[in-house]
């Protein structure tokens, strides 16, 4: 096998041996490593930038970034020490690539092969946006949309729609989202958006933008092509078109986390199966588990601090497993009723995979 590649520079304080290196914008957590503490260590959160990592030097004075704000009564631009000082909130969420599990596409959409390690649980604190609106007089008239735009600095003489970082989502979005300053405890890293990023609970990740720089009420969704043509669910085969769904809040989930076939020896007998299982924007309510592939089911467990609707669950349940080959598989079901379905949406790009059948785990039992 090839030698794994070397974390980037920007990112060389993650823990080496639980990421899968991709590319040096695109790290996932190794399924072995998500541990059973519900928070995600931001040491082993994974990290995928559509553009190259801007500068250190945008978390040198962190108080002196500055959000623009408009599509509101009162158009105006605040410095994050300004935002510091119009309130805080702290929110546990699921940050999760719209790719996540692209990896198990059969069609291998082009795009990283992400498996489940595109997603992490983990603590942002800032300021709501609500309480930004309301500084700013509120929402104008008219507008249907909350647009982020990210302060990557462009290449010259191309046209910035092209590549610019900037989506746009449902008006409602707003309500629980927040401009986070603080990621598990400390400042934001600048691999994660520092020093201030957009979090928009139960929306894939790409609706999260890092580095924000504006943060607009629209009536329309931006132009940019990230919006346009980007994260949209299209049929297998076709070109994206702006009138396909865009991606935004993720469907429910589940993945089991241990035991993994490459776990060592597993012996007959009674045997611990744990995993995640979230619901976008509702709470996850139930996660069955199988080890025969799906024939029959066992209702699992939750176990560890409920973080809120945002958040995931862990989930365990202890089976009897006997000698020779069996097929572990997790099915989640949220507070709306939505249940984790068999098969993948197929789609050309590869998004939003919940199918539980992807996700199962092949263990030998001695
Ligand atoms: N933001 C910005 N500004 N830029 C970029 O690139 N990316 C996306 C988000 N945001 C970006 C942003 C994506 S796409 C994702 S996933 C996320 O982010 C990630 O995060 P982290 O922190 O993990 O890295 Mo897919 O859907």
């Amino acid at each position: 096998a090839a030698a794994p590649k070397p974390l980037p520079p920007f990112a060389n304080w993650k823990t080496a041996d639980a990421m899968i290196v991709h590319s040096s914008s695109t790290i996932e957590l190794k399924r072995s490593a998500f541990g059973s503490s519900v928070i995600t260590p931001s040491e082993k959160l994974f990290i995928r930038n559509n553009l190259p990592t801007p500068d250190a030097a945008i978390v040198a004075d962190r108080d002196a970034w500055v959000l623009q704000v408009e599509g509101v009564k009162k158009p105006a631009s605040f410095s994050l020490k300004q935002l510091r000082a119009m309130g805080v909130e702290s929110v546990t969420t699921v940050l999760q690539c719209s790719g996540n599990g692209r990896g198990f596409f059969p069609s291998k959409p082009s795009g990283t092969p992400w498996q489940v390690g595109a997603a992490g649980c983990v603590v942002w604190s800032g300021v709501p946006v609500k309480a930004l609106i309301e500084a700013c007089g509120g929402v104008a008239d008219g507008m249907a949309f909350m647009t982020g735009t990210g302060g990557e600095k462009l290449p010259e003489g191309v046209d910035p729609k092209s590549l610019i970082v900037e989506r746009s989502m449902p008006l409602k979005a707003f309500e629980d989202a927040i401009l986070a300053w603080e990621l598990n405890g400390s400042p934001l890293p600048l691999a994660h958006g520092g020093p201030l990023r957009l979090i928009v609970p139960g929306y894939t990740g790409v609706n999260n933008i890092k580095y924000i720089k504006r943060l607009a009420f629209t009536s329309t969704q931006t132009e940019a092509k990230i919006q346009k043509h980007g994260y949209r669910i299209t049929a297998a085969g076709q070109e994206s078109s702006p009138n396909d769904p865009s991606v935004w809040e993720m469907p429910v989930k589940s993945w089991i986390t241990a035991p993994l076939a490459d776990n060592g020896e597993l012996s007959a007998g009674q045997t611990v199966i744990q995993g995640v299982a979230f619901g976008g924007v509702h709470a996850v309510k139930l996660v069955e588990v199988s080890a025969d592939g799906g024939k029959s089911w066992h209702k699992a467990r939750f176990f560890g601090p409920d973080m809120g609707k945002y958040a995931w669950r862990q989930f365990s349940v202890t089976l009897p497993l006997s000698a020779g080959a069996h097929k572990l598989v997790s099915r989640a079901t949220d507070t709306a009723g939505n249940v984790q379905p068999e098969q993948r949406l197929e789609n050309a790009h590869g998004y939003n995979n919940n199918s539980w059948a992807d996700h199962a785990v092949s263990v030998t039992v001695a």
